[in-house]
This record gives structure tokens, sequence and C-alpha cells, in this order.
């Protein structure tokens, strides 16, 4: 095939480095790695190599700097969140979930998530990891009918003394107020909670969001690059020494995991120190920004989502309704023609999701790059007329 060579993929990795390097990017499940996390970090000796098991007791040699690293790494990550088992190895948040909802052990089989158009994420519903492979059988808590995208805290209590699952999964990828973590902890001391923390890790980690472990959580998984500026992998963090931790590191390794794509444990432990050194206030910066464009939309006339009273949006996101706009399919691919990317999104009353009613907004990574809530705001502004 004589036009695909190497000068055809130089040129098109080059073009999509300018596109994107040229847009505003908004989707929310995204971000650029602090500038403190280069290359020397990232793209190293380590993205050769291979590294099965825990660190010092390797089924490879050649393995002492990685060992040395990853154990400093979890060792950070364990101090920051004051918990027992910081596991750096999944290669994504999804793999972070399967290895928990495999490797917790089986009961009457069942779990209660958050539904796909209440904002749960694809691994916490039957047609993803948590049935599909792990077998489970998904119930779904209940949405709050004065706002649906909150939950129903007392018919999700009720839900669970109904139910009694295995384990519940709070956190969804639609994601704009705190979960009732500390209300369900309350009602059900022994319920092993899970925390999908994937798209609110970097706000956590910046203390700006709820903090899981202090109101009950058991297990946090997470993606270390949507609010967390890191390189693209994943995390569990399980709070206490617990008779399960044996089964999900298994579950990881050697049930999913063989080599854990070594070159991100660098980059990771540098975006962690580089959060705590020099970008100490992103988190605050990044939800305050969601919380001022938020305003300006609604001041303006959008139909933003959300709004308890006080807020639009505790969190990075912005999720606005456009179906009288055409919706969210058509909405999102107007935005990319004016150089600014966002998806569609369902939002809790829709049924289809080739055309649901909303686009999520998210402003990560525009803060990064040093956009302010106004500037955000004035180019959607233009670009939705
Ligand atoms: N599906 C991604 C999102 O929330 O955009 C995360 O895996």
């Amino acid at each position: 095939m004589d036009n695909i060579d190497l000068e055809y993929v130089r040129s098109v990795v080059a073009k999509n480095n300018a596109w994107r390097g040229s847009t505003l990017n908004l989707i929310a499940s995204e971000n650029v790695m602090f500038p403190e996390v280069s290359e020397e970090f990232y793209c190293n000796d380590f993205m050769h190599r291979y590294a099965e098991g825990k660190p010092f007791a390797r089924y490879y040699n050649g393995t002492k700097y990685i060992d040395e690293l990853e154990s400093k790494c979890m060792e950070y990550f364990r101090h920051k969140f004051k918990c027992s088992v910081a596991n750096v190895q999944p290669i994504s948040g999804a793999i972070a979930n399967l290895a928990v909802f495999s490797g917790l052990p089986k009961g009457n089989g069942r779990v209660i998530t958050n539904s796909l158009p209440s904002g749960g994420h694809i691994t916490h519903n039957r047609m993803g990891t948590i049935t599909r492979i792990c077998g489970r059988e998904v119930y779904n808590f209940p949405t709050n009918p004065d706002n649906p995208f909150k939950m129903d805290v007392d018919g999700a209590v009720r839900l669970v003394e109904e139910v009694q699952p295995d384990f519940i999964v709070l956190g969804k990828s639609m994601f704009l107020h705190p979960e009732p973590v500390r209300e369900i902890r309350e009602k059900f001391p022994e319920l092993t909670i899970v925390y999908d923390a994937a798209h609110v890790f970097g706000l956590i980690y910046g203390g700006e969001f709820q903090q899981p472990f202090q109101e009950g959580a058991d297990i946090i998984t997470a993606s270390t690059h949507k609010t967390f500026p890191g390189p693209q992998g994943g995390i569990i963090l399980i709070r206490d020494e617990r008779s399960f931790v044996k089964g999900i590191e298994s579950a990881l390794f050697p049930g999913i995991v063989s080599n854990h794509h070594l070159h991100r444990i660098p980059a990771l432990l540098a975006a962690a120190i580089a959060y705590d050194t020099k970008h100490t206030d992103y988190g605050k910066r990044v939800v305050e920004t969601a919380q001022k464009l938020s305003e300006l939309l609604a001041d303006a006339g959008f139909s933003v989502c959300g709004y308890d009273g006080k807020r639009y949006t505790y969190t990075h996101q912005v999720v606005l309704d456009v179906r009288e706009m055409g919706g969210g399919a058509l909405v999102a691919d107007k935005l990319e023609r004016s150089g600014i990317i966002v998806n569609k999104n369902s939002l809790p009353w829709d049924k289809s999701v080739i055309n649901p009613s909303g686009i999520r907004i998210g402003v990560q990574e525009a803060v990064l790059r040093g956009y302010g809530a106004e500037e955000i705001f004035e180019k959607l502004k233009i670009a939705l007329k």
C-alpha cells in the first residue's frame, strides 16, 4: 500500500496536534497533563518494559527502577488519601472498575448503581463490565423527582433494604453534585460502598469536592487523567486492610492486566507532586470556573441543568439541555465546526442515546490552558447562535 507510509502517519499525527491544539476542548473526561509532567517522565525506557506482579516481587528481571518508583507512587497516594491500599496498576478507570467488580465477594450477586441516563458510567450498567463480564445483577438508584440529576436518598435507602446488594457503586460520568455517601453509610454500617471517582478525582485530590473515605466509602476507583491532570490510567484506593483486598488485587493481576504500562507510573507520581507543589489551587479554579460558567449560561437564557437552589454544579461539569436547539448530537457537531469540542449526553428523561437531550461541558482542560469562565462563555455563546 504505497499511500500508507511513515510520512502519512507523521502527517496525520501533526494535523491532529495542530487541530486539537487550536480547538477549545470541553470534553469532561479528558485533560492534558500538568506542564511539569514533561516527556522525560512519560516517554522513556519504561514504555518498552514488562514488570508483572508487585514491586520487588516481579516475574521479570530488569525491574529495579520501576520497583522503586512504583512503590514510591503507591506510598504517595496512600499517604495523601490516608488509606491502606493504593494500587496504580489499572491501565484505565474501566480496568480499575473491572478489578473491583469482579474481585469483591459474590453473595446474592446483586449490586446497585446509578443508571446511564442519570449519569452512571457504562461499566456500572448491565451492557457493560459489571453484568457482561462480572455477572452481577444491576439495580439502579432512583432519582430525585425535583432534581433528577441527584439521587432520591430515601428511595435509595429503601432499595438497599429491599435488594440487600453485595455492594453499591456511587459516582458517575455526568456528575454535578456530591453523592450521598454519608447518608447511606449512616443507615448501613456494614454495606460495601464503592465510589467511582473517575471524573472528580482531581477535585477530591485538591480538597474541592466531597471526601469519600471520610464520609464512609470503602473503595475508590478512578482514572488519573480527567480532573487529575496525569497520564491516562487508573487507580484503586482501599481505605482499610479488609478481607476483600486480596480478591480485588488478584482480580487485577493475574486476572486482568499482565503488563501495566510502566511509563505511566513516573508520570503519575510527577503529576501528584506537581499538584501538591505547583498547582495547589487547580481544583478550586476548576470548580469556580464551572460554577461561574453555569451562571453566565443560565443568565443568557440557556437551559442549564442540575440547579439545587444554590448552584448548578459542584464539579468541573456544566450540563445543558439543548432539546430546543435540535438535540445533543446536532449541537455537539455544530460546536465542533466552530472549534469547540464537547460531547452529546443523555439526560435523565432520555430513552435514546443517538440524539440525546443534552451536551456535557467540562472546564478542567480549559482552566489548565489559562481560560476563564467569561472567555469560555463568549466562545460558546457565539458558536451556539
Ligand atoms: N465514557 C467516559 C466519559 O465519561 O466521558 C469515561 O470513561
